[in-house]
């Protein structure tokens, strides 16, 4: 498998961007988190994005000239609109929006509306774990589960982000959707022409599949049943209700070229543990669980796995599938 520096792969995927029509700048932020998904071993919210992405520039599904913009502001709260573009701007000014406030007032929340894809929840609260404080991210995205009970899918796979940071040693980050797994672990099995474990998804017809076609034509599943599903309807609420974004049923799938303006949302708060138990009383807390979780020789710690793959990309560089790398390059120009 070609094996390509980090830095090109930046270039590529934001020259493809670029080329698809994004500003320079959208370009460069975009590319960034797709490359740094990838390089964290997040192929779902990598470089295949890239394409989709860059399709959906083509299509006026998202606006490449768009610029992310405050339209509501009192205080902890700020609500971003991302203006139809490409989420990425729009949350990194979200975020750092949430970490000016939450110095100042303990705690913050920035919403987002109006916006796209926002790949991996977590690399947006990066900035946030630098600061030394507390954050959660959420984000809707198209029907792909139904209500608990329903057959129709309504709420979008939802994924939900936290970090803690520590001192010397990397934050804590969890991340996660809300269905059993991420709608594009089931891109990535389709690509590759493999099968996907029973009890990811259904198919159309509403029958376990372990096909990832079927199972990207039909819904998926919620994580843990009844408790995911009521967690999915929550995202949906504070990304959506709290911001005026679309609802996942009124977008359109991500995983075609064609279909409406997303106009999804996203949601940060950013808690300074400095406003609470104080840092240092924070970070005592965070070391006794960590060190009592790590008793046990079986348990890891979420995130770490991350942080090690990244480094060895930044050193040694990725391995981009074939024929992935020649889409890539092929939209680059
Ligand atoms: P995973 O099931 O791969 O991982 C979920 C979480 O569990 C991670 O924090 C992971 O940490 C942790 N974890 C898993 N196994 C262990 C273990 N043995 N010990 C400790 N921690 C563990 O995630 P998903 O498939 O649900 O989601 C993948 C990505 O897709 C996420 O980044 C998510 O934000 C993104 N996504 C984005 C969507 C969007 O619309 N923008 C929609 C859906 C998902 P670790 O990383 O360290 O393994
Ligand atoms: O991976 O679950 C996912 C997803 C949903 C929308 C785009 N990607």
């Amino acid at each position: 498998m070609p094996r390509l520096s980090v830095q090109r792969l930046n270039e590529l995927a934001a020259g493809a961007l670029e080329r698809a029509g994004a500003t320079a700048e959208t370009a460069r932020i975009t590319a960034a988190a797709l490359v740094a998904a990838e390089a964290q071993g997040l192929g779902s919210h990598g470089l295949a994005r890239v394409a989709q992405y860059a399709a959906h520039l083509r299509h006026g599904r998202v606006d490449g000239d768009a610029r992310a913009r405050i339209v509501r502001d009192r205080a902890a709260a700020c609500l971003v609109d991302a203006g139809e573009g490409l989420a990425f701007p729009a949350c990194a000014l979200a975020v750092s929006e949430a970490i000016a406030r939450a110095r100042a007032a303990g705690a913050a929340f920035a919403g987002v509306t109006r916006s796209h894809h926002f790949g991996a929840a977590a690399w947006h609260l990066q900035p946030v774990a630098e600061a030394g404080m507390v954050g959660l991210a959420f984000g809707n995205s198209p029907a792909a589960m139904p209500a608990w009970g329903g057959r129709r899918a309504i709420f979008g796979t939802n994924p939900i982000a936290a970090v803690f940071p520590r001192r010397g040693a990397p934050p804590l980050v969890i991340d996660l959707s809300l269905s059993e797994v991420a709608r594009g672990k089931l891109m990535v099995a389709a690509r590759e022409g493999k099968p996907i474990p029973a009890g990811w998804a259904l198919d159309k017809a509403g029958h376990p599949t372990t096909d990832p076609k079927a199972g990207l034509e039909g819904m998926m599943l919620p994580a843990g049943g009844v408790k995911g599903a009521m967690l999915a309807l929550m995202v949906e609420l504070v990304c959506c209700a709290l911001t005026g974004a679309a609802f996942g049923f009124e977008a359109d799938s991500f995983f075609t070229d064609a279909g409406n303006r997303p106009r999804i949302g996203q949601a940060f708060i950013v808690i300074d543990p400095d406003a609470l138990a104080g840092n240092d009383g924070f970070h005592e807390r965070i070391e006794t669980l960590v060190a009592t979780m790590l008793l046990d020789p079986q348990v890891r710690l979420p995130g770490q796995r991350r942080v090690e793959l990244a480094r060895r990309a930044e050193a040694e560089g990725i391995e981009v599938p074939a024929q992935l790398l020649a889409q890539l390059e092929s939209l680059a120009g």
